[in-house]
């Protein structure tokens, strides 16, 4: 069967020309800094997010993690949203592996933190407190519904975090998304960070690897922390040729994902049996959930999709997260509405 698959846009695969790119890297030892492609990769990442140095990761979860690890050491605090994919889904890895204490501010519907509240967070010099190190933002915000941050109120928080000697990292996984839906360069949004990671295996659909950038001080000390994660490669210019191609060609098209998911919103609006999140989608993703009336469990629903070839994410009892990427094209997401109309006419409102 040919899946049509909206669980993520991780799902992605490479695409012809990341294949063929692939085929014919020419690699060489990473560890000691060898191999050509990964170099020219993490150049053009850091020329992409305005920064002065990149580093190549196996994952956005290993760069958000390296990265944070980068800034604080055991002990140390880093404020975060409640709804951050670093608090709630890297596995706890900062405390697990780097001993790093969290601050966990409510996030906003917007996927903003108050600044008012990450003011108040800030430890005074305490002996009995942690250290407030860093504070962390994600661009666009995946819980909060894909939603994206601006440059002016990321430009407010890092101010917020300079005047206080703290550095801002952002988990920048989709800042492709955001600044193609703001229609700005990604380096406007990641200038007030010190530190950002973004994912080439999401929209821009190559198959592996994040880049993490920042100052060259400060990615010289997450190199050591990569390679105490065991995430140095060797040979990796094989998967950053995909990055490559995936940077050059794959980010001004994410505004077609961006069309279609409005398309499927649209398409969903009529069905009584769902009710879409407000404002949804902001950007590649749609949340809904099942309307009141209808008493039946959003895994139930998903099984019954999946049986007409369709993946959908679920995100709650009774909630979904639908995600457009290259592979959902427009007669893949009529396709989408149909099976939900499908099951839909099956259902009762009680
Ligand atoms: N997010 C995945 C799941 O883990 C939820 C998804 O399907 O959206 N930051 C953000 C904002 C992310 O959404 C993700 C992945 C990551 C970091 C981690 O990236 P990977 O999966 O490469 O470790």
């Amino acid at each position: 069967m040919d899946w049509i698959d909206l669980r993520s846009d991780t799902v992605t695969q490479p695409t012809e020309a990341m294949r063929q790119a692939m085929a014919t890297a020419e690699v060489g030892d990473d560890v000691f800094g060898e191999d050509p492609t990964v170099n020219k990769l993490q150049e053009l990442a850091a020329e992409k997010m305005g920064k002065q140095a990149g580093l190549f990761v196996p994952s956005g979860t290993m760069g958000n993690l390296a990265g944070i690890l980068a800034h604080c050491g055991r002990g140390d605090e880093v404020i975060l949203g409640n709804k951050a994919h670093t608090f709630l889904y890297e596995a706890g890895g900062i405390s697990a592996l780097g001993g790093v204490h969290s601050c966990q501010l409510p996030n906003q519907a917007d996927g903003t933190l108050l600044l008012d509240d990450i003011q108040a967070a800030i430890r005074p010099g305490d002996a009995h407190q942690p250290i407030t190190r860093l504070v962390c933002l994600e661009n666009t915000h995946n819980r909060c519904g894909g939603v994206a941050l601006s440059g002016e109120y990321t430009r407010k928080v890092g101010d917020l975090a300079h005047q206080n000697s703290l550095c801002l990292h952002l988990d920048g996984a989709r800042i492709f998304n955001a600044a193609v839906a703001q229609g700005i360069p990604a380096s406007e949004l990641a200038a007030p960070a010190d530190s950002v990671t973004f994912c080439l295996s999401k929209g821009l659909s190559a198959p592996v690897g994040s880049v993490l950038c920042g100052s060259r001080e400060y990615i010289s000390r997450a190199h050591r922390i990569r390679k105490q994660l065991g995430g140095g490669m060797r040979q990796a210019g094989i998967l950053a040729a995909a990055g490559i191609v995936a940077l050059e060609t794959m980010v001004d098209r994410l505004a077609e994902d961006h069309k279609r998911a409005k398309y499927l919103a649209q398409g969903l609006s009529f069905l009584p049996w769902i009710s879409l999140d407000p404002g949804t989608p902001h950007t590649n993703m749609i949340f809904m959930a099942i309307a009141e009336q209808y008493q039946v469990e959003a895994k139930r629903v998903a099984e019954r999709m999946a049986k007409l070839g369709v993946r959908v994410g679920v995100v709650g009892k009774r909630r979904f997260r639908l995600v457009t990427h290259c592979w959902i094209d427009d007669q893949a997401a009529d396709k989408a509405i149909l099976a939900f109309q499908e099951v839909g006419e099956k259902l009762k409102p009680a």
